[in-house]
């Protein structure tokens, strides 16, 4: 652990981090990682909050790459809880023996690239630094939570919770009259579940959200067992499929605007009856024209209506102002059916927006609201976030986040010229966060560790021309879609002054591999190689 120098320095103890680790050591090569949190585990080991699991089924949001791991272990649910997918992760590190190669508690807080030695210098917060040829951001989509700036949050007397960093203790609300801020996954994972301990809930919503049930259930030892059985193969469609799941490539031919109304109605119905991310593959049309995207979307806006007993308090929760699947589609157990209980309540900050939080409460335009605990479920300055927090120099002294002032600018999401042996895990313009995370973090780590593998001493980067036309091929495929029609996440949107640009790649994941693998077949065509 005391050593100063080493082949390749990793940031991030999460899925990307262990697997790349391990890659590396087979290859023989000498790494660290650095990760801030106090254990393995990344997004697992930080979002703690009550109802937090996975919106990928259980047997698909795993590891594929050692066959004895995938045997031997059994998941309990249908979408497994942050508990049981951390205990998988530090199960994994244990098996694997990766601890002995990470510090924990340490945050990166800068790296700097030398060009006449071709080093890394990575700067710890402990004020150590250590020098390395290669540097893997391996930091994470999802790993800066957002507190938004409302006046007065310092004077709320009472706990408040992001639930993003919640207290590994957990918190007892039971008896307590509890505020949510935010409608996105993390609150509609966690409102139902907050609101069987609290004694009233509010809940302070300003964009309602599109909303699919999970239908999560026990897994039963007969479909684990056919499932271990055929793994190769589900392994392998996976990744042949649109984001990287089983069900998420559009099969039907028909457009949905074509489809008479009944037999299109029965599709949408058969897909949320089987449940989850899936409902969104049915029609080719529907992420790519409005019109036939409102027919999904007003499908789940009936079942929010036969959810809701209360007329009013269903329409609040209907979304009607962006299109379905353009931000994240949100997988729900139980989330609706807990407006109908006498002690939840909830707030439409779009005509009563938040004036101030104060000492008591929060106070809205119409009235203050008295609380015990407030749990902000406002999410995470995505994407480039976590890496505009470490002060990142590549070649002339130029810095990262300069770079990438008016949005972020990578060739194929890995790399960023200018910026030599510096890889990105599921870096913007890569599939990421429209993928099963799993499938696109296993494909980025196995190019990365080959390439490290490949350049050795020397360097690689990608060429400007090829980050360029990159840059236009993945706003040229967001523009085919719905998606820009969002103020989401994935715009940049919830965080102010940041660049309004769609961070991910959306030709899919088979094609987006196909790319990759051809630069390495062609020499790392797109790059200089030194
Ligand atoms: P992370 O798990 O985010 O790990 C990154 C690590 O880097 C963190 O531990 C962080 O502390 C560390 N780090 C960051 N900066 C520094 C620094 N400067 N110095 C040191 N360490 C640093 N994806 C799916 O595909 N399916 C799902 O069902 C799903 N569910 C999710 C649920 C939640 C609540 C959230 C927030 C995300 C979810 N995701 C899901 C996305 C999830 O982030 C990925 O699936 C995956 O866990 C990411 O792994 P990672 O290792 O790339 O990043
Ligand atoms: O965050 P979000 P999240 N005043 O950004 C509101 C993954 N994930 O943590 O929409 C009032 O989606 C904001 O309102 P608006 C998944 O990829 C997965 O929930 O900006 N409200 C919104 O309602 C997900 O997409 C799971 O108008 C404010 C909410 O806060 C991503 O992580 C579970 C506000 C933030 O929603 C992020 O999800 C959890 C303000 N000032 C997370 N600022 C699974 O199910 C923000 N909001 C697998």
């Amino acid at each position: 652990m005391s050593a100063k120098h080493m082949d390749v320095v990793i940031v991030g103890a999460g899925f990307s981090g262990l697997y790349l680790l391990h890659k590396l050591r087979e290859l023989g090569l000498s790494s660290r990682v650095f990760e801030a949190g106090g254990d393995v585990g990344g997004t697992w080991y930080w979002n703690r909050y009550p109802g937090a699991r996975c919106d990928i089924e259980s047997m698909e949001y795993s590891y594929s790459w050692s066959e004895e791991l995938e045997q031997e272990w059994n998941w309990s649910e249908r979408y497994s809880t942050q508990p049981e997918i951390l205990a998988y992760i530090n199960h994994v590190a244990d098996r694997f023996d990766l601890r002995r190669d990470i510090r924990f508690d340490t945050r990166v807080a800068a790296a700097s690239y030398d060009e006449a030695s071709n080093l890394w210098t990575v700067e710890l917060d402990s004020g150590e630094s250590v020098s390395a040829r290669h540097v893997v951001m391996a930091t994470g989509c999802l790993s800066s939570p957002n507190l938004p700036d409302i006046p007065g949050m310092a004077d709320f007397e009472g706990p408040t919770y992001q639930t993003g960093l919640w207290p590994h203790e957990g918190v007892d609300f039971t008896g307590q009259k509890v505020g949510v801020i935010g409608t996105g996954s993390s609150a509609i994972q966690s409102i139902p579940v907050i609101a069987e301990q609290a004694a009233e809930l509010v809940v302070m919503q300003r964009t309602p959200n599109f909303v699919v049930p999970a239908h999560n259930r026990p897994l039963g030892a007969d479909e684990i067992a056919e499932t271990k059985a055929g793994y190769p193969a589900l392994r392998e469609q996976a990744r042949d499929e649109a984001a990287g799941f089983l069900g998420s490539t559009v099969t039907i031919e028909a457009m949905a605007l074509d489809t008479p109304e009944a037999e299109r109605t029965a599709e949408f119905e058969r897909r949320w009856n089987y449940g989850g991310l899936r409902f969104m593959a049915s029609y080719p049309d529907i992420g790519m024209v409005m019109e036939a995207n409102d027919t999904a979307a007003e499908f789940i806006r009936s079942k929010i209506r036969e959810r809701v007993d209360d007329p009013e308090t269903a329409e609040l929760l209907c979304p009607k102002t962006y299109p379905a699947g353009a931000k994240r589609l949100c997988v729900d157990t139980g989330y609706f059916e807990i407006y109908n209980r006498d002690h939840v309540h909830l707030v439409d900050l779009k005509s009563t927006p938040i004036e101030r939080i104060t000492a008591k409460g929060v106070r809205t335009s119409t009235r203050e609201y008295a609380f015990d605990a407030i749990v902000y479920a406002t999410g995470f300055d995505a994407m480039t976030g976590t890496l505009d927090k470490i002060a990142i120099t590549g070649r002339g002294g130029r810095r990262l986040k300069a770079k990438w002032r008016d949005g972020p600018e990578t060739y194929l999401g890995l790399m960023s010229e200018g910026f030599p042996n510096l890889f990105l895990v599921t870096g913007p313009q890569s599939p990421s966060v429209i993928s099963n995370m799993i499938v696109s973090i296993e494909q980025h780590v196995e190019w990365i560790a080959a390439c490290i593998g490949d350049v050795g001493d020397g360097w690689i980067e990608p060429t400007r021309e090829a980050e360029k036309s990159w840059v236009d091929h993945t706003n040229f495929m967001a523009g085919l879609t719905v998606y820009p029609y969002a103020d989401s996440w994935y715009m940049g949107a919830n965080i102010p002054g940041k660049p309004r640009i769609f961070m991910a790649y959306l030709g899919g994941v088979p094609g987006y591999r196909a790319i990759c693998e051809d630069s390495r077949a062609k020499g790392y065509a797109g790059f200089t190689v030194s």
